[in-house]
């Protein structure tokens, strides 16, 4: 049997601060995202990342980088100077959409300039303009963990209400000049990271002394979530048209066995950890269950009546979010894997990738069905694959049968989401380029259907070699028996 949905939408992501490179050229600000350090981990399955390295105390080093630390995504794949041959490969592999983000701090290194950065601007037109000659369409992110650095310092990151206006005047800037030829937009990448690490957007709590860390990040989270419906709003007045999503870093659990203390526990993880964020910019309004939690945390946030009907109004169109792994829940936890900023119960039914990220693509089947029952609205898959530590061989490729199994099996699973009734209409490959990783700003996490030759060090001519993966990915239209 065929994949029969016709109109499917299939392609690769990126992200600017993960793959472009040239930080600090034409005007670029530095990023919270390209300040981190390269530090090699002794045992990669020991993760989540970090995210004390994330301290402003920290990231200020970075800037005179007096310690000869290293910092990779400031290189990244050099894609600011191959975006050509990069977009002709996406081509030469079928694709139909490239998911790609544009970094704030190109356009408005600043955020608080009047006008924009011509020379962002340029790189930018001229990128899309060559996807468009090669056929492909484009869904953008507009923040993908990378809030300029200087806004962290002039305003102190998210907490101040300002960023959410300099934010609304970048997405503008966007519209106005992309909007004919974006096909859809993501204003945010994995938005409640901001709640797991406020850092990631600026929000230092050194800056912060006496507020507590709940509040910062529930705050962080707030404003962030009030310009994603601003942007929605002012997409819909200026686009006329209904192509604007948000998109949300999932994480699937399961109860970890049938005991009635398991699933409750399994319950209320599920909705501060996930429902939480879908139904915030699906629905529009704070939960019971989560307006109880701040209850009980004692977080109080800074918010008015007409914020709440700004949320309210501007839902999103389509659903969108990154599927990797699932994991458990249970009252007492029996051990954690894997995840870049959040650790997950262990499954023993489940494999895991040398990061201890569970490959499960009856997860993804089952995750399509709960989003589309509780929400009904079409869904976007922006993010999945698998990270794997590759060289290159003799024959210059990479033979990575794991990667091929990997979409096969998840692939499978959306067929049969669509089987079970579900609006899935769009899936894009994380990394589709080898890229550097965000938990661990390691070359050597790699994803890409394409082998980027440079090592965690950025040794290396920076070529792209096909791998086995890519061939496959090239043929699975015609070939593909599910
Ligand atoms: C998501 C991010 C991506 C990406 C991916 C894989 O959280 O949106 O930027 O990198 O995860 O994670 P990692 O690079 O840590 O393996």
């Amino acid at each position: 049997m065929k994949f029969t949905k016709k109109d499917f939408l299939w392609g690769g992501a990126t992200a600017a601060n993960q793959f472009e490179g040239e930080f600090n050229k034409d005007g670029k600000s530095l990023n919270v995202a390209e300040m981190v350090p390269y530090v090699k981990l002794q045992d990669r399955a020991s993760m989540p990342l970090d995210i004390s390295a994330f301290s402003k105390k920290n990231l200020e080093k970075s800037i005179e980088n007096k310690e000869g630390l290293h910092y990779p995504k400031r290189i990244g794949s050099n894609h600011y100077n191959r975006y050509k041959e990069d977009i002709d490969l996406l081509a030469e592999a079928k694709m139909d959409i490239y998911r790609m983000s544009i970094s704030w701090g190109r356009i408005y290194p600043n955020g608080d300039e009047s006008k924009p950065n011509e020379k962002g601007l340029e790189f930018y037109r001229n990128l899309l303009n060559y996807c468009k000659q090669k056929g492909l369409k484009v869904m953008v992110t507009l923040h993908h963990f990378d809030t300029p650095y200087p806004i962290g310092v002039k305003y102190g990151g998210w907490m101040n209400k300002e960023v959410i206006n300099m934010f609304v005047k970048y997405a503008k800037t966007l519209f106005t000049e992309f909007g004919n030829i974006v096909d859809f937009w993501l204003p945010f990448n994995e938005i409640n990271v901001s709640c797991f690490a406020p850092m990631m957007s600026a929000t230092f709590p050194e800056d912060y002394p006496g507020v507590s860390y709940d509040q910062l990040r529930f705050q962080t989270l707030h404003n962030q979530l009030i310009a994603q419906a601003k942007v929605v709003q002012l997409g819909h007045e200026m686009l006329k048209k209904k192509n604007i999503g948000c998109m949300i870093a999932n994480m699937t659990t399961y109860p970890l066995d049938c005991n009635p203390v398991n699933i409750i526990e399994w319950q209320k993880s599920e909705q501060v950890s996930r429902y939480f964020f879908f139904d915030m910019v699906a629905k529009g309004e704070y939960p019971t269950y989560i307006i109880k939690l701040f209850e009980k945390l004692n977080v109080k946030l800074d918010t008015n009546p007409e914020e709440m009907n700004i949320l309210k109004n501007n839902t999103v169109d389509f659903l969108s979010f990154s599927y990797y792994m699932t994991g458990t829940v249970a009252k007492k936890e029996e051990g954690k894997t894997g995840g870049n900023l959040m650790a997950m119960g262990k499954n023993p039914f489940l494999k895991a990738n040398e990061w201890g990220w569970q490959i499960d693509p009856q997860g993804l089947r089952y995750t399509l069905n709960d989003l589309w029952n509780r929400y009904h609205l079409p869904i976007f898959i922006s993010e999945n694959g698998i990270g794997h530590d590759e060289k290159l061989n003799d024959k210059k490729t990479v033979d990575d049968d794991y990667r091929i199994d990997y979409m096969h099996q998840h692939f499978i699973a959306i067929n049969d989401a669509l089987e079970d009734g579900v609006d899935v209409f769009g899936y894009t490959m994380w990394g589709v380029i080898d890229l550097v990783s965000a938990g661990t700003s390691e070359m050597s996490k790699r994803y890409g259907l394409v082998y980027v030759d440079y090592d965690d060090y950025h040794n290396g001519t920076g070529d792209r070699f096909k791998k086995k993966s890519f061939n496959w990915f090239k043929n699975f239209k015609e070939t593909f028996e599910l």
